[in-house]
């Protein structure tokens, strides 16, 4: 059974995976009390000055879950996760999915706008924050949200900012501890946690993740990694990224006997300290940090040598980069293209170096299917050309939470997840990226949907319509550029006004638009479409015409995307 809401897989496909030993019939919850029998005294987890054995993380596990039923936290129940890379955050994790509850992974990037939608979409009775960190107050928004939304009942505190005597929403994560009880296990078909869809709308979209999906995933990724119990993973991305989360990330890492090291954040300088430091073997970062490091690992005197794999994902990776890698770290490149939605796809050991450096690998499971189809028609496409990727699978998902009306789009008829990204399959069935249908910029790795900010920027007086494109940029792969037309006030908002605005409304500051540009209307397809790919190249050459060829009469609409409720 499946939690209300969600789509489960069909009886018949979900019985082949069974049969074929795919899904196991795991309890994420179960793992780290399986983990602490087999490699008890090993070290687990690695986090500034503490360290955690196996046996320790499971007995916080079991401590925290009986805590958090202490708290009223029951079986079914959402709570939005909002913490960085540090212990609590895998204990906070692993004791929801103990106690049944299901944890919905935010970043900690996210402010009030991406807050709210994720308690208020997932219905969540609980949010644990950080309390102050990098100077944002969550749990000040806690408090705040506690008041609007009726379900929240518990804001749970790390730091212990704002908690005060007698109150019992705001509760320090510290008082979350209680002498282990007797949980009842989980239906490893039910959902275990939910990840944030890179989104193409306006708002959104929050993505189930089943027990057994999830175990298989991180399973078949630790194979193909070749992980065991010497295996040093550095989690030096945020922990809530699927990528670091568990491809094979943490969880993965975890479930070999391996150590997981959290770094506080990607710089070079924490990094390649706990490289040295903690002989790490295994790392994963995106596009933009993998050119930093680069960089760095010319003037650096820290000892890299240990580090055997590095995997680069969640952006396109340009071949000159990927070609630095071995030569200047000395280590493996291996390619990963993924989504929190579900299929993987990964250079292997034993690839040619021209895979390595010019495709993004094959599926991670046989059981993956890949359709390449022409967007207009979703007809297959001849072999080796371009089209959009469908994929369905194992650890695919069949449908968003909650979203009858999107999910009708998002998949086909037959369960295939569209993904709007546009790719090749090489003879040998390598994926190669080729671009991007949805509206989607990629910023370093960070996933900002156009249509959100439109929404917002379509909000501050002065603005009559917005449009959202990325542009090509050295050092983040692309960043934000917005098209927009004034309502004829002089002078129009400029930039730094339009992003204390958006900052105003709650929007997280890594979707803020890096450049604006005032022009008249914005361009038309013959569908009455605003014409991105026009705009987009208009983006990346300041000096080509803003004139459209767009008749006054079919310009675009004056406010170009709808205004989000609040
Ligand atoms: C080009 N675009 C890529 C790549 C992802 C592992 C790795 C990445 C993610 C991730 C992940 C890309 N080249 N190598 O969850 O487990 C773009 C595509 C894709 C979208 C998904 C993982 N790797 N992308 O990035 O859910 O457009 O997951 O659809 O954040 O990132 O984003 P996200």
């Amino acid at each position: 059974m499946m939690l209300e809401g969600c789509t489960p897989w069909p009886a018949e496909t979900a019985a082949r995976y069974r049969r074929a030993g795919l899904w196991r019939g795991t309890d994420l919850g179960s793992l780290p009390r399986a983990w602490a029998d087999a490699y008890g005294s090993a070290t687990a987890l690695v986090a500034g000055r503490e360290r955690l054995t196996y046996a320790e993380l499971a007995d916080r596990v079991d401590r925290r879950a009986a805590g958090f039923v202490r708290e009223g936290v029951r079986p079914g129940d959402r709570i939005v996760l909002q913490l960085p890379n540090v212990p609590e955050f895998v204990e906070v994790a692993f004791a929801l999915f103990r106690a049944g509850a299901k944890p919905v992974f935010s970043l900690t990037s996210h402010r009030a706008q991406e807050v709210r939608h994720l308690c208020e979409l997932s219905g969540a009775s609980g949010y644990v924050v950080p309390g102050r960190f990098r100077g944002f107050d969550h749990a000040g928004l806690g408090r705040r949200l506690a008041t609007e939304l009726p379900a929240l009942r518990r804001v749970f505190v790390m730091d212990g900012t704002g908690v005060t005597d007698g109150d019992d929403l705001v509760v320090p994560l510290e008082r979350v501890t209680a002498d282990p009880l007797p949980l009842p296990a989980n239906d490893p078909s039910d959902v275990a946690f939910f990840l944030l869809s890179g989104g193409t709308t306006a708002l959104p979209k929050l993505i189930p993740r089943t027990h057994d999906d999830y175990a298989y995933q991180t399973r078949t990724v630790a194979a193909l990694a070749g992980l065991g119990p010497g295996a040093v993973y550095l989690a030096a991305l945020p922990v809530e990224f699927n990528f670091t989360w568990g491809c094979p990330g943490v969880v993965g890492t975890l479930s070999c006997g391996g150590t997981v090291v959290l770094a506080p954040d990607p710089t070079s300088d924490d990094c390649f300290r706990l490289i040295e430091a903690e002989r790490v073997t295994l790392t994963s970062v995106v596009p933009t940090v993998a050119r930093l490091w680069l960089e760095e690992a010319q003037w650096t005197d820290a000892d890299l040598s240990s580090l055997r794999v590095l995997q680069i994902g969640g952006a396109r990776l340009e071949p000159e980069l990927a070609a630095r890698i071995t030569p200047e770290l000395g280590c493996r490149l291996q390619q990963v293209f993924g989504m929190a939605e579900g299929l993987l796809t990964m250079s292997r050991p034993d690839d040619d170096p021209h895979s390595v450096l010019h495709t993004q690998g094959q599926p991670v499971s046989d059981a993956d299917e890949v359709r390449i189809v022409d967007p207009s028609t979703g007809a297959p496409v001849p072999a080796g050309q371009a089209g959009e990727l469908l994929t369905r699978g194992p650890y695919t998902l069949r449908g968003y939470y909650r979203a009858p009306e999107h999910n009708a789009r998002a998949f086909t008829e037959d369960g295939f997840y569209r993904t709007g990204d546009l790719a090749s399959l090489t003879p040998e069935g390598r994926l190669v990226v080729e671009g991007r249908l949805k509206d989607v910029v990629i910023r370093g790795g960070d996933k900002i949907a156009a249509g959100e900010v439109e929404a917002h920027l379509v909000a501050v007086p002065g603005v009559a319509a917005a449009a959202v494109v990325p542009v090509p940029d050295e050092f983040l792969g692309e960043r934000i550029y917005a098209f927009l037309v004034g309502r004829g006030e002089e002078p129009p908002p400029e930039l730094s006004v339009l992003k204390a605005a958006l900052q105003g409304r709650g929007l997280a500051d890594f979707k803020l638009p890096d450049r604006v540009e005032y022009v008249a209307d914005l361009p038309l397809t013959p569908l009455g479409k605003i014409d991105k790919k026009v705009l987009s190249a208009a983006a990346a050459d300041p000096a080509r015409s803003r004139d459209w060829g767009t008749s006054r009469a079919d310009r675009a609409p004056v406010a170009a995307a709808p205004t989000p409720t609040r």
